[in-house]
């Protein structure tokens, strides 16, 4: 990067604030849940001194009101091959492969986010994005004709594109040359009222899955939701009514516990928006689609392989037990089970630890340094926690869900209706249409850890930790 170069960092901060200003204008309950948000927030701080400190430490405190992810659906590979591009002046990669053709949904996923400690502190903006897959539609004529359709969009603007390749060029880009950047990336999240079909067309579309019709029939991908992160996801489901948005019946992903894990989710019903349809010889032009809605998230701990082995257990055996349907009903049967089954999973942070489900920062305390001169630390990381010498922190789940994705994806499909793919993950083919391959998320964090604890080890001036962490 030369040096009259705007940070990855930054470019993305400026298009994160310019994204969420857009999309507060088009979506104006996304302003009061930002708004929700933000008092919860402040009042659940008020209220826990010991998270607050937390926070503090952990470099949470500043990134909190800032932080958000969108998510967006593309239509074609070489949609997935630019925005790859696009996020990359960002400082967004790809990470995690999501296959929602399990769940019904003809996409499969990645998110873009940023990797190291230091950008995920400095802005952790994520953008869940989807890909159709069109061999997913069974009508043969049909998938010839969206394929044809989505041929002829051009979801970037030339300028756009010319700004990446400068980027990619000159290895990064100046102030002004950013600020054109983020205005004309907007453009590619717009909403579009006016489709690029006629009714007519989008109907078939529709009935063959509402995803196709949200994903062929515009001009681009939209951005469907933007999500701000919360301290205290019930207190914003039970807050939501009284500011007149209607939730979905149930917060997905783990129940509420003292050491919050992976990721907990809700959101509110999309809107059903007018479209102006094509003009055709047989029919009206003008109808509606819903898309948008607003989702609230709130993070807790990464798990290791063997806590998300047992999440996913558990949860599977919560949704065998009940289901809830989409007009809300079992959710309370439902809510009641999972504190039940998720009784199995360790509550205490040392057991977790000790247990190897989840990943944590390890630092040296104040106690640990002032006693590095009298050579008298021992060199076992448990030993070095019990004396005090070495602190844990929490590392925070930066991912998704595929089972809280779909959920957030059906909540807003409006209906109860499941299609059945046959399971039928194509990771390969997914990272050839991105041109790369994703990153895998367990690596990330165990990373993050063990770079934690060599700098523990080091300026405690222990050498190498002895004791490898099982992740
Ligand atoms: C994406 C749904 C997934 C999440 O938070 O899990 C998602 C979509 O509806 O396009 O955003
Ligand atoms: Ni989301």
């Amino acid at each position: 990067m030369a040096i009259d170069h705007v940070h990855p960092d930054d470019v993305r901060s400026r298009f994160s604030r310019a994204m969420s200003e857009m999309y507060r204008t088009e979506v104006p309950q996304y302003g009061t849940l930002m708004d929700l948000v933000a008092d919860v927030n402040e009042d659940t701080l008020a209220n826990d001194p010991g998270l607050h400190d937390a926070l503090v430490r952990n470099d949470e405190l500043d990134r909190l009101s800032v932080e958000r992810h969108g998510a967006i659906r593309l239509g074609t590979a070489d949609e997935l091959f630019n925005i790859r591009r696009v996020f990359a002046v960002m400082g967004m990669y790809p990470v995690g492969y999501y296959d929602l053709s399990v769940a019904g949904i003809p996409v499969h996923s990645t998110a873009f986010r940023p990797v190291d400690d230091e950008a995920l502190r400095r802005n952790p903006f994520r953008v869940f994005t989807s890909l159709l897959r069109l061999e997913l539609i069974a009508d043969e004529v049909l998938r010839a004709e969206a394929a044809e359709i989505l041929s002829r969009r051009k979801i970037f603007t030339d300028r756009a594109l010319f700004l990446v390749d400068k980027a990619e060029m000159d290895g990064g880009l100046a102030s002004e040359d950013a600020d054109e950047f983020v205005r004309e990336v907007l453009e590619t999240f717009r909403w579009h009222s006016d489709a690029t079909v006629t009714l007519a067309t989008y109907k078939r579309l529709h009935d063959a899955h509402r995803l196709i019709a949200d994903v062929v029939s515009f001009k681009g991908p939209h951005i469907n939701h933007l999500t701000p992160r919360t301290l205290d996801i019930d207190a914003v489901q039970e807050g939501m009514p009284k500011r007149g948005i209607s939730p979905k019946a149930v917060i997905e992903g783990p129940p509420r516990r003292r050491c919050a894990i992976l990721l907990r989710q809700t959101s509110f019903k999309a809107l059903e928006e007018n479209i102006k349809f094509k003009p055709a010889a047989d029919g009206g032009s003008s109808g509606t689609h819903t898309a948008r809605f607003g989702e609230i998230e709130q993070r807790g701990v990464a798990l290791t392989a063997k806590g998300r082995k047992l999440y996913d257990e558990l949860l599977a055996s919560v949704r065998s037990d009940v289901q809830v349907a989409s007009t809300g009903g079992n959710s309370g049967d439902y809510n009641s089970q999972l504190v039940e089954t998720f009784r199995q999973f360790p509550d205490e942070w040392r057991e977790l630890r000790t247990k190897g489900l989840a990943f944590f920062r390890y630092s040296a305390t104040e106690t640990g340094l002032n006693n590095v001169a009298g050579g008298r630390l021992p060199s076992n990381l448990d030993a070095l926690i019990d004396a005090g010498y070495v602190r844990f922190d929490p590392i925070v789940y930066e991912d998704f869900l595929p089972v809280s994705a779909a959920g957030i994806f059906q909540s807003n499909l409006g209906t109860d209706v499941q299609q059945n793919y046959s399971e039928s993950s194509n990771r390969v083919a997914f990272e050839q249409s991105l041109g790369a391959a994703v990153q895998n998320e367990l690596d990330l964090y165990a990373d993050a850890e063990r770079r934690s604890l060599d700098l523990a080890y080091e300026v405690l001036g222990l050498g190498q930790p002895a004791q490898r962490l099982i992740a």
